[in-house]
């Protein structure tokens, strides 16, 4: 009897999580609380991804971070611009998520981001909730995702892939990396040597700009193999900032599953 109970209980048990998720934003409006405890999400969230591509691996690290559960989808670039992949993402890129708990599919890593810490991050463990830092960290995943990746990207495709090699292009694109990395040394510089870009406290504005990096200090290299050590002496508030932000477990992780994924480890 009793284990038949137990049965019953777990078989509703997702679905009973499920629904206390959705309805738990409105309780919290119509009664004026502020939810500050995390919800798990009782089922995972798909993850679209690459292998190679950093732009996934921003999503990858905040779901690690946050100990959601997901799944990983790999794709290959070839299948991004037809369907089905453009009914998930009408850009026909990655990353992008379905989250089955909510009902939503999502894309453009930086609206995800937000996605994944307004639903599931509600006690700020990579976010502030309220002040000027709640702002400041929106202002540097904006950033992140206009000012860092489309130059760092565009840098890897004249480097890696252009059939033609444009040393304008090339340069313009290896001074905009250099450039972004003086921005990030002379922001932790100035605010007293501080650990991460807000605050006191590692936030996703610090983890969306961490697989970009991989590309300086990885295979393939992007700027070349000798970059690291220049970017060890003309940025060195930035280079302690990024080994910061690396040695963390859910960085471990994200990098390691893009390594086997690459067929690399
Ligand atoms: N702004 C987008 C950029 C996404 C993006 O460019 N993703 C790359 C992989 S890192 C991609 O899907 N490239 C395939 C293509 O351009 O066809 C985001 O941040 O999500």
């Amino acid at each position: 009897m009793a284990n038949a109970l137990q049965q019953a209980m777990d078989s509703v048990q997702p679905a009973l999580q499920s629904a206390m998720n959705s309805v738990q934003p409105v309780l919290n409006q119509l009664t004026g609380a502020a939810q500050t405890t995390n919800t798990k999400p009782s089922q995972p969230i798909k993850l679209y991804s690459h292998a190679g591509g950093p732009n996934p691996w921003k999503v990858a690290i905040i779901l690690n971070e946050l100990q959601l559960p997901y799944t990983t989808e790999i794709m290959d670039f070839g299948d991004l611009k037809k369907e089905p992949f453009e009914s998930v993402n009408p850009n026909g890129r990655v990353p992008a998520i379905e989250d089955p708990n909510t009902g939503l599919t999502l894309w453009e890593s930086g609206a995800i981001i937000e996605y994944l810490l307004e639903t599931y991050d509600k006690s700020g463990t990579l976010s502030y909730l309220t002040g000027k830092e709640k702002w400041e960290a929106k202002c540097w995943l904006h950033f992140q995702t206009s000012g860092q990746g489309p130059y760092y990207g565009q840098r890897a495709w004249f480097m890696l892939y252009h059939p033609a090699k444009i040393d304008s292009c090339l340069d313009r694109y290896a001074a905009e990396i250099r450039r972004v990395l003086g921005v990030i040394n002379a922001h932790l510089k100035k605010n007293g040597n501080q650990q991460f870009l807000v605050g006191d406290k590692c936030t996703y504005a610090d983890l969306a700009m961490v697989p970009w990096h991989w590309l300086l200090l990885q295979k393939p290299f992007i700027m070349g193999e000798e970059f690291g050590a220049e970017w060890k002496r003309e940025w060195p508030e930035a280079w302690a900032w990024n080994e910061r932000l690396q040695a963390r477990p859910a960085v471990v992780k994200a990098r390691e599953a893009r390594a086997d994924a690459m067929g690399k480890r």
